[in-house]
């Protein structure tokens, strides 16, 4: 079956499968999980945009090693002129240097760059609870083509208010749009399966985040939603929260007209 969305009905997150609006099927390749592959960390890429990230990547990093047993590849694009990349190299990751020019423009760099099946997102700040990649794999194990992260479930209590009451906004605006409930469209921690991103045009840069949950779960992939805890962040923010946020509203309607219109 394509086109479901199991969302986060309980702590475990897997157990309340909403039936999906059924689309014209363009996931057929990658949404049954059908092969039976299963995945190990071998397979994983965990990839980011690092801008400045100097207090917090040597955690993210560390405990990306630990919880995958040094198995995931790790790539850092990175825009910074602080010691970031000088730390990410000590750590054994992938330094891809990259002018700042956004979030979306490096975390496309990096889904791109690696060429392992699964991709896993994340920002290098240490909001992301590493210790949940097994279960992303889990569910990637399961048949899901991407699972994502909400950070919203448990209330995500270290996210400034302001942004906080803008994400939960966005996500009851593509939810409207899509005709599909989703709870977090710009969460950073995500896993894809690579056939995925390569298979649909994404073009967003500050929306980019929203544009690869909703591009596709409305082309009938098997996207999930997973709790996750969310910390409060490490160093400064890289976002502007009104430009940010408008840019992401913008995004969020323009691509859910298109992959609307797209269905004709
Ligand atoms: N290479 C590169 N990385 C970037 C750029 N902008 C943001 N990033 C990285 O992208 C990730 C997301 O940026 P954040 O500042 O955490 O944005 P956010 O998560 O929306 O906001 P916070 O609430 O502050 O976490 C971080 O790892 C940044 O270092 C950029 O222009 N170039
Ligand atoms: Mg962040």
């Amino acid at each position: 079956m394509s086109g479901s969305l199991t969302a986060n009905g309980s702590a475990d997150g897997v157990d309340e499968a909403e039936d999906g609006a059924a689309t014209d099927g363009d996931a057929t390749t990658a949404a049954s999980g059908a092969d039976g592959e299963r995945y190990t960390f071998d397979d994983v890429s965990v990839v980011m945009g690092t801008y400045n990230e100097e207090e917090a990547i040597g955690t993210v990093l560390a405990d990306v090693e630990d919880v995958t047993d040094g198995r995931a590849e790790v790539v850092c694009v990175d825009g910074s002129s602080d010691r970031t990349p000088e730390i990410a190299r000590e750590h054994g990751a992938r330094v891809i240097e990259q002018e700042p020019q956004g979030y979306g423009v490096a975390v496309r760099e990096a889904i791109l760059a690696p060429d392992r099946p699964i991709v896993v997102t994340t920002d290098c700040d240490d909001t992301y609870p590493m210790e949940q990649l097994p279960e992303f794999l889990a569910e990637i194990n399961d048949g899901a083509d991407v699972v994502s992260g909400d950070r919203l479930y448990h209330g995500a209590k270290a996210m400034p208010a302001f942004n906080r009451l803008g994400n939960h906004a966005f996500a009851a605006v593509a939810s409207l749009l899509m005709g599909e409930r989703v709870h977090d469209t710009t969460t950073g921690m995500r896993a894809y399966r690579r056939e995925v991103v390569e298979e649909i045009g994404w073009t967003e840069n500050t929306g980019l985040s929203a544009e690869l949950l909703i591009r596709p779960l409305m082309r009938g992939y098997d996207v999930r939603e997973r709790p996750i805890a969310y910390a409060e962040r490490l160093g400064d923010t890289k976002l502007d929260p009104i430009g940010g946020g408008v840019a992401i509203a913008k995004s969020i309607v323009t691509v859910c007209l298109e992959e609307q219109l797209r269905r004709f």
